[in-house]
Order: C-alpha cells, then structure tokens, then sequence
C-alpha cells in the first residue's frame, strides 16, 4: 500500500502515518523502505491501550482496528483532510481529489449505500452505511466534536457486530459524503480503467488462493520492497493464525482472571 501510494498517489506533500500496535524498529526500517519521505509511527501506547483493551478482537481483527478512531484526535494539526487506508489496499491513480476536497461540515467521506448492517444500529436498512476500509476524515471538525471520547464511550456501552465501521457509521450519522466506487473498488470481477484505490476486501493478494485481477500489480510493487522475497501464506496458515488468536484469548482471559 504504501510504495503503491509514493509511486501513484500524486500526494508528494501529505503526511504519512503508519498506526502499528508493538511494532519493533526492524518493523520499522522495512516499512520506512517502502517510501521516499519520512514516515510517522503512532505505537498504540498504554493511555490509548487502557480504552480498547477487553473490546472485541478476531484472528482477522486485531484491536489496531481501533486506532483508526483515535488517530484523528491524536494529529498535531486540527486542520485539513486525513484520508485512513487500510493495509490491505492498493493505490492506482492520484488522491490529490481527497486531499483538496472541501468536507465543509461534514465528518467522513466514503464509499457507502444501503445495508443490513444497519439494523444492527437501530436505523432503516436504506441508511448509508460506510465502509471504514478507506475513509476521508475532516480532522478539525472531529476534534471540534470531540468523536474520538463518543468512540470510545460507544464501544464501551455495546457489542456490534463490525465494531470499528459501525461506530464510525453512528458517529458521522448525518454528516457524510458519499464518495464514488472508483476510491474503495471491492469487486474482483471487473477492474475499471478509472480506479483510484483498490481494496482487497476478500482472499489477500499476498496468498496462493488469491484470484483477483489485480494480484500480480501488487507482487509488482511487492518486488520493489523488503518484502520482495516473503512466501506466499497459504490456507494452512490462515488456519495456523486462527488457532492462535483463539489461543491467545484464552490465555489473555486466563491471566485476567488470576490478577483479579
Ligand atoms: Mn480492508
């Protein structure tokens, strides 16, 4: 994502920041390689920690997901557009359109429409319901609303079934803009000529089972970074890292209950 975004992204000026969760400096090093300009860590640190701890987590979601809702309140400026990538997208074309686009009030563009997602929250299926894989955000109004204390006060008073995207839906609930498919592509079918920013919301392109269309541009761009040579993970390694997790918060739950 990010050497796709230095070679494609036409945005020489953003800011990078690249959220990460004990992420070592070896981790570091090889992340910084993938781009030209110097890249900002935010380590999830204890005070942010202490919020999300104990929220719900899978072997697909790590409580990284959470940062995306404590970025905006966390960035030095409270000015202009933060645009939050998942890890698992692809840049093709200029984002200089989001970096100028004026958000006036409104709290979060993105790629949105009907779902059933929304019963979930209490609203009529027809709602907008956004995708968080690929949301612009207006960071001064965010601060101004102070959204990152409401996050954490949401997660904390119910369970949801797409916690990160569904709390993000109710925060910015009235205050969206809906951006067109080309900025979050999710099909694997049919890849347009006009398509800014790929998402591989399915089999990730680094994976034997992958299929989609747009696999070997990203072993491409993949080749050009350290991690050129990585193995392909197959689905015994899915399967492997499943284990883990639930291993994990077995064990998590275990300690938790010996301290108390
Ligand atoms: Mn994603």
């Amino acid at each position: 994502m990010l050497y796709s975004l230095e070679v494609n992204g036409d945005v020489p000026d953003a800011e990078l920041w690249v959220i990460g969760d004990g992420l070592r400096q070896s981790d570091k090093n090889k992340i910084q390689a993938c781009a030209s300009r110097q890249i900002n860590f935010y380590d999830l640190d204890d005070s942010t920690v202490q919020h999300i701890d104990g929220l719900k987590t899978t072997s697909n979601w790590s409580r990284v997901v959470y940062a995306r809702l404590f970025l905006p309140a966390l960035l030095p400026s409270d000015r202009g557009n933060l645009l939050y990538l998942d890890a698992d997208t692809m840049i093709k074309g200029s984002l200089r359109p989001l970096q100028d686009m004026d958000m006036s009030s409104a709290v979060a563009a993105a790629l949105g429409g009907p779902s059933r997602h929304n019963r979930q929250l209490g609203r009529p299926e027809t709602a907008f319901y956004l995708n968080s894989g690929v949301v612009l955000l207006n960071v001064g109004e965010w601060q101004k609303q102070n959204l990152t204390r409401r996050a954490v006060e949401l997660l904390r008073g119910g369970t949801f079934g797409f916690p990160d995207q569904d709390v993000l839906n109710l925060l910015a609930e009235g205050q969206t803009i809906a951006l067109e498919p080309k900025w979050n592509h999710q099909h694997a079918k049919s890849i347009p000529s006009d398509v800014r920013i790929i998402h591989f919301t399915h089999a990730k392109p680094n994976t034997t089972y992958c299929i989609h269309p747009e696999k070997a541009t990203f072993l491409e761009y993949r080749s050009k970074t350290p991690w050129a040579n990585a193995r392909l993970r197959t689905r015994m390694d899915r399967r492997l890292n499943r284990i883990a997790h639930s291993v994990k918060r077995k064990w998590d739950r275990l300690n938790k209950a010996l301290r108390s």
